[in-house]
């Protein structure tokens, strides 16, 4: 018989890495160092680099942001979804030192090292499916959603690519054609590039409840119509979206998405660049469905805020592309790969997918209890640790931007942080670190209740 050991992540932990677990205030925000940085930031840093919050950094850990003027934020939004085992989570603080130490870069097109081999093993034996698969590593979720399209297409001899309405996929240029939203992301920076088509989604609260069956037919017929399965390379699809507002389709949507591109020759590419790595409450979105895609794209949680990104998937796809063909200066870094492995190895040790359950159980019960007494709360959706509501007027479904944005605006100044998405930025949105503890995800509910209440009917 196993002691029950209590789990500190529900005990009100009260310091971890030194920052101690506690929302506290000690100036308004953003405090007198704040605004100093804020004005050498304006005179620095180009304008089209926007921020959040007016606060700077100064240390972080667990649950728990400080800023440089020692107030402590409640972090729901963990950098969007990349720290997501923590702030300098000691592991990964240890494996980076070490490796910082041995050697910095070499390039792995010029001598390779094992921390790339390894973080290539590790995905591919994590990520869905047990073919034979291989992976390549970049620096960013842009730039590796970009190789998956160049890899799809060396693949298939086929140029066209499906996303679908309400995407995000990056802002390179490739990237920014595949993004649905203009402003800010495209708006003024075209011409796009070509052979992007875009597909009906399967968006539960808009579409009347769809099911995904039904939805997915819908999406594939005006592909068939539109595109033709003969010229298209890959499909691309978020399985929870992030930026388009924590969307999750119907079930059985991506299911019937992938079958379908199985039976056309199209490469179906799961971007999970938002909802990976124990995010939503399974290693992988593609998971819950038991969805097995021809290629995943990780990045962000990957590598607990050190750059890194990835393609994964089935072999012959993958080798399609000739030698030299895939790469880049730093892509695959010894640090980031260092601190991938530390990353993978405390999700797996510290059962963070369970974490994120857990957390989702919290959440929905907290929001979901709002909604039933505030008709604004249209919808409460999303997936483990990767929560949202959707804003509306009340009564109806018409987004309410004003109100998403002055409801972020007020948790702000309380000391919590949440990001807002969506395309109509109507869409509030959780993403908090794996290791917060229940008290401070309790106390930032509790934040946002009163925010809710202060705003009644304004
Ligand atoms: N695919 C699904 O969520 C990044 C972007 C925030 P990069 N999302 C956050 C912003 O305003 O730039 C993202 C994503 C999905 C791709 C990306 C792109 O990843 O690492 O930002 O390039």
């Amino acid at each position: 018989m196993t002691a029950t050991v209590e789990n500190p992540l529900h005990s009100g932990t009260t310091s971890v890495e030194g920052v101690a677990q506690e929302r506290r205030l000690v100036t308004e925000l953003p405090g007198p160092r704040s605004v100093e940085l804020m004005a050498r930031k304006q005179a620095a840093v180009a304008a089209g680099v926007g921020t959040t919050l007016p606060v700077f950094a100064a240390r972080a850990g667990g649950g728990v942001l400080v800023d440089v003027d020692g107030n402590h934020l409640i972090d729901l939004g963990s950098g969007i979804a990349v720290t997501t085992v923590g702030n300098a989570a000691p592991r990964i603080v240890a494996a980076v030192q070490e490796q910082v130490a041995a050697f910095t870069h070499t390039c792995f097109m010029v001598t390779p090292y094992d921390g790339y081999v390894a973080v290539a093993e590790a995905l591919n034996r994590l990520t869905p499916g047990d073919h034979e698969k291989r992976s390549a590593l970049f620096n960013s979720g842009a730039e590796a959603v970009e190789n998956a399209v160049k890899i799809a297409r060396a693949h298939t001899k086929r140029q066209a690519v499906v996303v679908f309405d309400h995407a995000y996929h990056g802002r390179t240029n490739l990237t920014m054609a595949m993004t649905a939203k203009n402003m800010p992301y495209k708006h003024g920076f075209g011409p796009f590039a070509s052979e992007v088509y875009r597909a009906p989604l399967s968006y539960p609260y808009r579409d009347g409840g769809l099911d995904g069956a039904t939805a997915a037919r819908r999406a594939i017929t005006q592909i068939e119509a539109q595109v033709g399965a003969d010229n298209l390379a890959a499909v691309v699809i978020e399985p929870v979206q992030g930026e388009g507002g924590f969307i999750t389709p119907a079930e059985g949507f991506l299911p019937a998405l992938a079958a379908w591109c199985r039976e056309n020759g199209v490469v179906f590419v799961a971007d999970e660049v938002q909802s990976g790595f124990a995010r939503t409450g399974a290693m992988f979105a593609s998971d819950h469905e038991g969805v097995v895609p021809d290629l995943i794209v990780t990045a962000k949680g990957i590598a607990g805020g050190l750059p890194l990104s990835a393609v994964t998937g089935r072999a012959e796809i993958m080798d399609a592309a000739h030698a030299g063909g895939l790469g880049g200066t730093y892509g695959g870094n010894p640090l980031a790969c260092a601190a991938a492995l530390a990353a993978i190895e405390t999700i797996e040790a510290d059962g963070l997918v369970a974490r994120a359950q857990e957390i989702e159980a919290l959440m929905k019960r907290r929001l979901g209890a709002l909604q039933e007494r505030d008709s604004r709360i249209g919808d409460v959706r999303g997936r483990g640790a990767m929560i949202a509501v959707e804003l509306v007027k009340a009564g109806t479904d018409e987004p309410d931007p004003a109100l998403t944005k002055a409801v972020a605006a007020a948790a702000h100044a309380q000391g919590v942080i949440v990001l807002t998405c969506g395309t109509y930025g109507n869409v509030l949105r959780f993403l908090p670190p794996l290791v917060i503890g229940d008290a401070l995800l309790e106390e930032a509910l509790d934040v946002l209740e009163g925010v809710f209440a202060s705003l009644a009917s304004a």
